[in-house]
Formats: C-alpha cells, sequence, structure tokens
C-alpha cells in the first residue's frame, strides 16, 4: 500500500479526491443519500467547510459563483431524486457559463433497482444534455478516480459541469484506492498562422473594437487582453466576467458607446465571449467582419461567417495577436495609434463621454417614485474598487449593467446568457465565502427574490453579512413592459406593490428597511455597509420606468 493509498467510506474517498484539485467547501441541502460525504468533509483534515441551504439550486449556483470567482472548480452535493433535480436549472447555468462545477448526487441503492426505493431515479440521461459527462459510479473503490476525472473535465477549456450519482452501496463501503496521478493540462497553443491572419485584419482596418467576454477572466487572460487592448490601441467593449479587464481609467473602454461601436465599425475581434443574443448573433451594423478568439475549438462560432478564428488558451491568443501585429512589416502596421491620434477611439470616447454625460441627470434624480437609476447613483459612490456585485432580476439589474462600472476584473456577477433568475442568494453566499475582505452586493428585483429570498437564512446562520439592495417596483417589470407593447394590456406580471423584503430578511434574522423617498437611499445603504448582518435595503421604485432595450433576446 503506497504512503498515499487513500483509505475510507465512498463519502471520505470522494472529499479526499475533490480536494486535491483546490475544493474547500460543499454545498448542499441534507439528504439521507449523501450522509457519507457529510461525514467525509467533517473528517477531513482540514475538514472542507460544508454550507447547508434550503434550495437545491442555492447549493448549485453557489457552487458555480465559487468556481467564476475563485477560478477552481465548485462542488455541490445533493440528494437523490428531487435534490438533483431541484438542481438542474443551476447546472444549467453553469452550463452556459462555462463554469467548473462538480454535482455529486446521491442514488437509491442498486441492489433494488426497479423495486420502489424512495427517490429511484436515473439521473444521468436528464444531466447528460447540460454537463461535459453525467455517469454514475457503482463502486466505493473507484470513486476517487471518477471524482479525479471529473474535476479535471470540469476545469478544463471549455469549462462545464460535471454529474455523478453514487448509489447508496458505493458511498456507504469501504474502500482503499491509489489516488490518481495528477496530471499536466494540455497547453492549448494557438496557431500561429491564424493568428497572423487576425493581425492582418487588425492592421487593415480603420474601426476595430475588441469585445472581451466571461472567459477572458476564466482563463487567466485579464492581463494580456489589457496589454492588447493598450498595445494596440484598440476600443473594448466588455460583458460578463470580462468586465472589468480593462479599467474605465485605461481610457478604452467604451461599453457607453456600444451602439455607434458595433454600428460602425469595419472589424470586430470577440474574445472569451460566444456570438450570441447579446452580441447581435455575431451580426454587427455596418456589415463588419467579425473575428472569433475562443479558448476552444468547439466554442468558435458555426452560425456566422468569420474572417479569422483562434482556439487555444486566452492569454497566449491575445499575447500572440500583440506579437504577430508588431511583427508585421510597415510603420507602425497593426498598431491603431492611441487617444488623440486616433479618430475612430477618439469618437468612441467623446460618445461614451456624452452618453455618461447624460446619465447623470437619472443617477442624481430626484423622481417620487424613485427612479432605479438613483439606487446606483447612490451606490456608485460607496462601492470599492474590490466590491463583488451581485445582480438577479430584470430592469433592475439591467439598469445596474449600465451604470455600474466594475473597476477590477472578477467582481461582476450576472447569471450569464441562461438568464436564469434565482442566481441571488446563492451567488451571493459564495462571494461571501470567497472574498472575504470585500463588500458584496445583491441586486434582486423583487420578482428575482422570491426564488431565493429564504436563503437569507443561510447567510444568517453562516454568519456572512451581504448587503441587497431590492429594487421594489411591484411587478415583473421585464415582463409586464413588454407585454404592454406587443398586445396593449398585461397579465401575470404585478406582484405585491410595496411588499415588506426587509421584514423577510429581519424575521430570518438578518436586518433591514424599507426607502421610499429618493434620499434615503444613500444613508440606508450605508447603514447596510455598517451592518456587518445581512441586510436588506427595500427601495420602492417606479413601475412605470422601464429599461430602454431595443431587444429583448427572443
Ligand atoms: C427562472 C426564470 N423564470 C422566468 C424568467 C423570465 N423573466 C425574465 S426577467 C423577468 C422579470 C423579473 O422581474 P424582477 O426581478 O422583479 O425585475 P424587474 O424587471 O421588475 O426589475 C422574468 C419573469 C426567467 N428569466 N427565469
Ligand atoms: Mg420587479
Amino acid at each position: 500500500m503506497g504512503a498515499t493509498t487513500l483509505e475510507g467510506h465512498g463519502g471520505a474517498l470522494a472529499v479526499a479526491a475533490a480536494r486535491r484539485h483546490g475544493v474547500e467547501e460543499m454545498f448542499t441541502l441534507s439528504g439521507g443519500h449523501v450522509f457519507p460525504l457529510y461525514d467525509g468533509a467533517v473528517k477531513a483534515d482540514p475538514p472542507l467547510r460544508l454550507v447547508d441551504v434550503r434550495h437545491e439550486q442555492t447549493a448549485v449556483f453557489a457552487a458555480e459563483a465559487t468556481a467564476k470567482l475563485l477560478r477552481r472548480p465548485g462542488l455541490a452535493v445533493l440528494t437523490a431524486g428531487p435534490g438533483v433535480t431541484n438542481g438542474i436549472s443551476a447546472v444549467t447555468t453553469a452550463h452556459f457559463n462555462g463554469s467548473p462545477v462538480l454535482v455529486l448526487g446521491g442514488r437509491a441503492p442498486t441492489g433494488r433497482w426497479g423495486a420502489g426505493s424512495l427517490q429511484e431515479l436515473d439521473h444521468p440521461p436528464l444531466l447528460a444534455p447540460v454537463t461535459k459527462h453525467a455517469g454514475t459510479v457503482g463502486d466505493a473503490a473507484a470513486i476517487p478516480a471518477a471524482v479525479d476525472r471529473a474535476l479535471r473535465l470540469a476545469a478544463e477549456p471549455h469549462r462545464g459541469p460535471v454529474f455523478l450519482d453514487l448509489p447508496i452501496e458505493a458511498l456507504f463501503s469501504q474502500a482503499k484506492a491509489e489516488p490518481p496521478e495528477p496530471a499536466a493540462a494540455p497547453a492549448r497553443e494557438p496557431d500561429p498562422e491564424a493568428l497572423q491572419g487576425v493581425a492582418r485584419l487588425l492592421a487593415e482596418a480603420r474601426r476595430p473594437v475588441l469585445v472581451l467576454g466571461s472567459d477572458v477572466w476564466a482563463d487567466r487572460a485579464e492581463a494580456a487582453a489589457a496589454r492588447a487592448a493598450v498595445t494596440l490601441g484598440l476600443p473594448v467593449i466588455a460583458n460578463g466576467q470580462g468586465r472589468g479587464v480593462v479599467p474605465p481609467a485605461a481610457g478604452l473602454l467604451v461599453t457607453r458607446a456600444r451602439s455607434a461601436a458595433f454600428g460602425d465599425a469595419d472589424l470586430v475581434l470577440v474574445a472569451g465571449a460566444p456570438l450570441d443574443f447579446r452580441l447581435g448573433y455575431g451580426g454587427f451594423g455596418g456589415g463588419a467582419k467579425v473575428v472569433h478568439l475562443a479558448d476552444a475549438p468547439d466554442q468558435l462560432a458555426g452560425h456566422v461567417e468569420l474572417a479569422g478564428a483562434v482556439a487555444g488558451n486566452l492569454g497566449l491568443v491575445l499575447d500572440g495577436l500583440v506579437e504577430a501585429a508588431t511583427r508585421l512589416p510597415g510603420p507602425a502596421a497593426g498598431r491603431h495609434r492611441q487617444g488623440s491620434q486616433n479618430p475612430w477611439l477618439r469618437r468612441l470616447r467623446e460618445e461614451a463621454a456624452a452618453a455618461a454625460e447624460r446619465d447623470r441627470a437619472l443617477l442624481e434624480s430626484d423622481a417620487d417614485p424613485i427612479h432605479p437609476a438613483r439606487v446606483y447613483g447612490e451606490l456608485r459612490r460607496l462601492l470599492a474598487d474590490d466590491a463583488v456585485v451581485v445582480g438577479d432580476g430584470g430592469d433592475f439589474v439591467s439598469f445596474a449593467g449600465r451604470y455600474l462600472e466594475p473597476a477590477r476584473p472578477g467582481g461582476w456577477l450576472d447569471p450569464g446568457p441562461y438568464g436564469c433568475l434565482g442566481t441571488g442568494l446563492g451567488y451571493a453566499i459564495a462571494a461571501r465565502l470567497a472574498r472575504p475582505g470585500a463588500q458584496v452586493v445583491l441586486l434582486l428585483g423583487d420578482g428575482a427574490a422570491g426564488f431565493s429570498l429564504m436563503d437569507v437564512d443561510t447567510l444568517v446562520r453562516h454568519r456572512l453579512p451581504v448587503v441587497i439592495v431590492c429594487g421594489n417596483n411591484g411587478i415583473w417589470g421585464l415582463e409586464k413592459h413588454p407585454m404592454r407593447m406587443l398586445y396593449g394590456y398585461d397579465v401575470a406580471a404585478d406582484l405585491q406593490p410595496g411588499c415588506r423584503y426587509d421584514e423577510v430578511a429581519r424575521a430570518l434574522g438578518g436586518a433591514g428597511e424599507l426607502v421610499t423617498s429618493p434620499s434615503g437611499i444613500g444613508p440606508a445603504l450605508a447603514r447596510a455597509f455598517d451592518a456587518g448582518v445581512p441586510y436588506l435595503v427595500n427601495v420602492a421604485t417606479d413601475p412605470e420606468v422601464a429599461y430602454p432595450r431595443s431587444t429583448t433576446g427572443i
């Protein structure tokens, strides 16, 4: 028996294997089928932190946000049957976001399969379409290798969730196993010729734009992306976790001039984001050429004609692009001049500055009922550079996307392209654990609040202070306004006006208050940041204000 031989019940073996991948916490909701995993967690040395929540989707959302923030796998443990099925929307969210998550499910006993055990469900067929792998591990001795493979697969670009269920026999029985050898990750070198082709396109372009998406952060390419933007003098538009990679101070961020940038660009380079509805499906106004830079070949868009496509480690891709551009012959070939000598960048900067100027009136709005933008006018003043901001909701969160500009990468958590309401408390729980010293602010639509507000209880029990701001317009705003526009009336779009979600937070052991006047927002937020407990600021906002959007994504 080797010095590293693992020995114990299936749960202990799974925990030991997960630890070797940097996993430090287990998000879960209790069920007898998975007790050995808890026993394994508390008896591990050091123990895995067990965070028990009030709905399985919160457990998986928390594991996903852990993966997004810390860039290592997150772990959720769900009990057999309903525990697993309750987690599926969150697994799907991780699938759409390319987040490395391992979900371990309990499973009814193999020995009685078909006889009608409690919660007997064959999970993998349900999970297969939304995971990189979904399977059953039927034997305790096979668990360490299976968990190791699962975590490696989850973390290998393009990242994503993996599901394993573990029958009662496998989890409860004892076994010995040699832990698998750690394997080096493949290098994912980009093709130098493809990079050269993109460098040539850049040299020819007059009006290029660089789009940075979540995989830039996930692939640890944020420094390379910032270098590329600065060296090549490229205006930048960021989405998802690409936000903050190029800070506003760099003078290249033109997200607020997005329509002009996409409408008039002659070349759009998209790095680390799918060409989905958020990017007009890859069709840009003036018929711009499109280059797709992705973390893995299977992520390169197949639905649009690409002028260039490079897959690989995004840090190597972006550094390689700078190198290829600077090696092109000709004066300053491939480089776009900086600042005042670059009329395209200058124009976009001016447009972005004008948009910011126009924003100001709304950010300072004294309108009564409160304009949702005023909430962000106040919040902006209080946010530190390293704050983590989580958005879960419709219009209220769209306004946040417009008015809050992250100063650093890795601090902005939106639900991503699956657009699943209910991420809020799970993401916030994970953010509080992942960034113990930072502000964590959860922005909740009042509708979104209904999906996970009970998990304020989890924040309270685990002593995790979070500032929660509920934009309470009393409606499902992002549905009510479009339905009215389409049909001239709306149904199924109203919530209770003025509902006291702050009192829900108080009843669960947190704190909170209702704000009904614009001047009350700032002081209430300050109290929330000082409270040291989960604190819900319930802001009554104007239901007549709709986010001015050009598309709903449908
Ligand atoms: C799980 C889920 N159910 C339904 C939807 C459809 N949906 C998208 S936005 C929205 C309204 C959100 O309302 P609220 O959170 O109150 O934010 P508001 O738009 O009012 O600011 C709904 C119902 C969804 N995206 N996800
Ligand atoms: Mg609402």
